[in-house]
């Protein structure tokens, strides 16, 4: 097989770009602050072969890692891809031999058994590592400067599960990576495991438990004391894999759970708090803290599904009015002795990739960027969507003083997350700027904006001209070059 089905996924924006490359000092327009002194990495899904079974899902796509170093008010560009193992086993075979998305049965019968992973979800930087990570695989290592591909760590053995999050959390108090695993034992399995690892890459400890029901369980949130956890009714099961069905299908029969675990080795099941609410559906978080016995959990939440390409169990259609999500804040008291938890809705933006200024990570915390599906602006999807959502308004908000910003992309292009970068270590929260990359879909090209963090409306300070086109991309994150000793001495 040598080309990509004729369909939406693949066509017009989203046509394969496969380009590994190196520039030096982008085109730009404006200033970067001189300042300015780390790179900026985010990750694409990329189907490095047709797939195997002719169409296929932006998330089973292999992981392009791009980085963006900033230096002296200048910016160099690299992107490699993330060579895991699917990607080395398809590269000597000249072809796709995985199949479906999170379903092994549709895999060619000499790679049973191996790992799935495509590292498209996130890169990640913890003390002084790249990790590229998808969330049914181990975390795989790169290097920070080269992006070279080092492999699938198991931390020394230390890690058990069998899976790693994208979505790890740094906690600012201890230095630690804090993330967890869910499918721990193997495809399905409702085992899923906590893990603590310091910022020298020691694993220290981890926590067992088993949610509820089988769930996409995307993302978290951490808190000083407690690790938080959204059960939602994403699920699936053997029957759904042996008839090639989408991995997850929605279930609104299913009530949404959330566990509060205690962050300390030695926390056993027993030891875990579950709260649950009506069905709803959740992927992301922003923040959470805590405010004496209470616990805050900020998240964008919808009343359905929000992801059309995993459809409702029973065929119920796809309804985006009620798929559409709204930060909302959900509130537990740990003195009390309540199973529910409260919900409030957050904001009136239409709201996903919720960022903020990581260094609260766990803290009560100011600010908050998303990104917004503004559906009073003028859509032109003139060289098609790039998300297959419009994804066309930079959002803030402000939780002090309740207001909110916007910044509108144009009718003919479409935002990727934002992602907070501080001024310096110590300035103040959201002190700083956002990084983004929207892409101009007439032109087929895309751009690096950056913009004052708490001054949004007023426009990007800087845009910076990718040379390639980039492709619908997951999540980013920024390092100080001073944080990653690979960069510096690159
Ligand atoms: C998400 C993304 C994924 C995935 C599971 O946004 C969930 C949610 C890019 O891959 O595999
Ligand atoms: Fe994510």
């Amino acid at each position: 097989m040598t080309s990509f089905p004729d369909v939406p996924a693949f066509t017009g924006f989203n046509k394969p770009s496969r380009v590994e490359a190196d520039v030096q000092d982008l085109n730009l327009r404006g200033t970067i602050p001189p300042e300015l002194d780390g790179a900026f990495y985010r990750v694409q899904p990329e189907h490095q072969f047709p797939p195997k079974l002719g169409n296929d899902i932006a998330f089973n796509g292999d992981g392009m890692i791009s980085m963006f170093r900033f230096k002296d008010g200048k910016v160099d560009y690299r992107q490699r891809w993330a060579k895991t193992d699917k990607w080395k086993l398809e590269n000597a075979a000249g072809r796709a031999v995985f199949g479906a998305y999170r379903n092994p049965l549709t895999d060619d019968e000499e790679v049973k058994g191996k790992i799935r992973g495509t590292a498209n979800t996130n890169a990640y930087i913890h003390g002084g590592r790249l990790y590229a990570l998808k969330e049914d695989s181990p975390a795989l290592v790169m290097d920070p400067a080269s992006l070279e591909t080092f492999g699938y760590t198991d931390f020394d053995g230390k890690m058990r599960g069998e899976t790693f999050s994208a979505h790890p959390k740094t906690d600012p108090v201890t230095g630690n990576l804090c993330s967890f695993g869910y499918a721990s034992k193997g495809v399905l399995t409702r085992d899923m495991t906590y893990y603590e690892i310091d910022r020298d890459g020691n694993l220290l400890f981890d926590i067992w438990f088993e949610t509820p029901y089988y769930c996409m369980m995307h993302d978290f949130a951490i808190t000083p004391d407690y690790a938080l956890f959204t059960v939602m009714g994403m699920t699936s099961n053997w029957d759904r894999l042996k008839a090639g069905k989408p991995h997850f299908g929605f279930d609104t029969s299913l009530p949404s759970y959330l566990a509060v675990v205690p962050r300390k080795a030695g926390t056993s099941a027993e030891d875990i708090r579950w709260f649950t609410g009506p069905s709803c559906f959740t992927a992301h978080v922003m923040n959470a803290f805590q405010d004496g016995t209470k616990i805050h959990l900020d998240l964008p939440v919808a009343a359905n599904n929000m992801m059309p390409f995993f459809p409702d169990i029973n065929d119920a259609p796809f309804d985006p009015v009620a798929g559409a999500t709204y930060l909302t804040r959900w509130t537990v008291d740990m003195a009390q002795n309540a199973e529910e938890y409260q919900s409030q809705r957050l904001s009136d933006m239409i709201g996903e990739f919720p960022r903020y200024d990581d260094r609260y990570c766990g803290q009560n915390y100011r600010y908050g960027w998303l990104v917004v599906i503004d559906p009073s602006q003028p859509v032109e999807l003139k060289g098609g969507s790039a998300g297959g959502w419009v994804m066309n308004t930079l959002g803030m908000v402000d939780h002090q003083t309740g207001k909110e910003q916007k910044w509108w992309c144009g009718p003919v292009s479409s935002i990727q997350e934002p992602c907070f970068i501080p001024r310096s270590p110590d300035a103040a929260e959201g002190d700083g700027w956002i990084v983004m990359v929207c892409n101009r879909l007439e032109e087929r090209g895309s751009e690096l904006l950056l913009f004052e963090a708490t001054n949004i409306e007023q426009g990007p300070i800087a845009t910076i001209d990718i040379p390639v086109r980039l492709r619908f991309g997951l999540h980013g994150n920024w390092a100080n070059a001073m944080d990653v000793p690979a960069l510096e001495a690159a």
